[in-house]
């Protein structure tokens, strides 16, 4: 039996499902129906939870996280649909539907990326007041950024088909899926006003918690189902993985032991962080 989402998990997704239709609500425009397609596809919702998790375990409320949460889902689904594109990731099937750029055409899929990305910013400077708003929006910024997303996305894409060490490897997906985890968590605490050492500990969770995430992504692409997955597997074949770098086992194992630092970083908290603690060992283990 592949492990199942935490039972948590249900009421988080459907809050940040609702929270999405209302920052993105159908205008008639096919530009915001190619956002929407690819948006309301099954996700699993990690990063908003992570945000709401992270805001719960600095005694904030849900409902304050939730635009906040919502626009990590805004830009990672906008990060799919361009890591996706021909000229990019070349994949074809996402979230168990035909790519975006399948479905739409590439001129509407990169508008509908940006499209969500301009909805992020816009429902954090909506939802906050200042100085908060702007906190947010420069948080977002940084990781989505030359020493995130951007950055990680490029080296990848440079790398493509040459032989690199474990420094880049690990660095290329620190910041393409460790930068907007940590996001994700450092958001949430914001939203609560959780303090310097919450941040800290946080932040150190989610970005191992992110590299972890990554990792498993690898071992999927090798040995994962893309019913269960809703992607192609053996996409990378042309990469440097983890999965190519340490074998299997060893990949298996480095994010077993990333898990574990992410936890560790939780032991201040005691229990009341066993949520975020469900989340790692759902992270180490999925299938999907
Ligand atoms: C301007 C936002 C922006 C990005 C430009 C294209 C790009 C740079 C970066 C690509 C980042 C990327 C797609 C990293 C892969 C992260 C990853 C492991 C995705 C799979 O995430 P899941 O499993 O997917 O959480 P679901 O569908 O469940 O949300």
């Amino acid at each position: 039996m592949p492990p199942a989402l935490p039972r948590f998990f249900a009421e988080y997704q459907a809050s940040i499902d609702q929270t999405l239709r209302s920052l993105v609500p159908d205008d008639g425009t096919v530009v915001t129906k190619a956002m929407t397609y690819t948006l309301e596809a099954p996700s699993k919702r990690v990063r908003p939870v992570l945000t709401l998790l992270a805001a719960e375990l600095c005694g904030g409320s849900t409902a304050r996280a939730l635009t906040a949460a919502a626009t990590m889902e805004l830009v990672h689904t906008s990060s799919l649909i361009l890591d996706d594109l021909p000229s990019m990731d070349a994949a074809a099937l996402r979230r168990g539907r035909p790519a975006n750029h399948v479905a739409f055409g590439e001129a509407v899929a990169i508008l509908a990326a940006f499209g969500l990305l301009n909805h992020a910013y816009g429902a954090l400077a909506r939802a906050y007041e200042p100085p908060l708003a702007a906190k947010l929006a420069a948080l977002v910024s940084d990781a989505i950024g030359s020493r995130g997303l951007i950055g990680g996305q490029a080296i990848d894409l440079l790398a493509t088909e040459h032989e690199i060490d474990f420094d880049l490897l690990e660095r290329i997906h620190r910041e393409k899926t460790g930068a907007l985890f940590n996001a994700s968590a450092v958001a949430g605490a914001l939203t609560a006003g959780g303090d310097a050492n919450a941040l800290g500990a946080l932040s150190a969770f989610a970005k191992n918690l992110g590299l972890a995430f990554q990792i498993v992504d690898d071992l999927l692409d090798v040995e994962g189902d893309p019913a269960e997955t809703g992607k192609a597997i053996r996409q990378d074949a042309r990469k440097t993985t983890f999965v190519s770098f340490s074998g299997v086992e060893g990949a298996h194992q480095l994010a077993t032991e990333l898990c574990h630092a992410a936890d560790a970083a939780l032991s201040p908290f005691g229990r009341s962080a066993d949520r975020l603690r469900a989340l790692s060992a759902f992270v180490a283990a999925r299938r999907g």
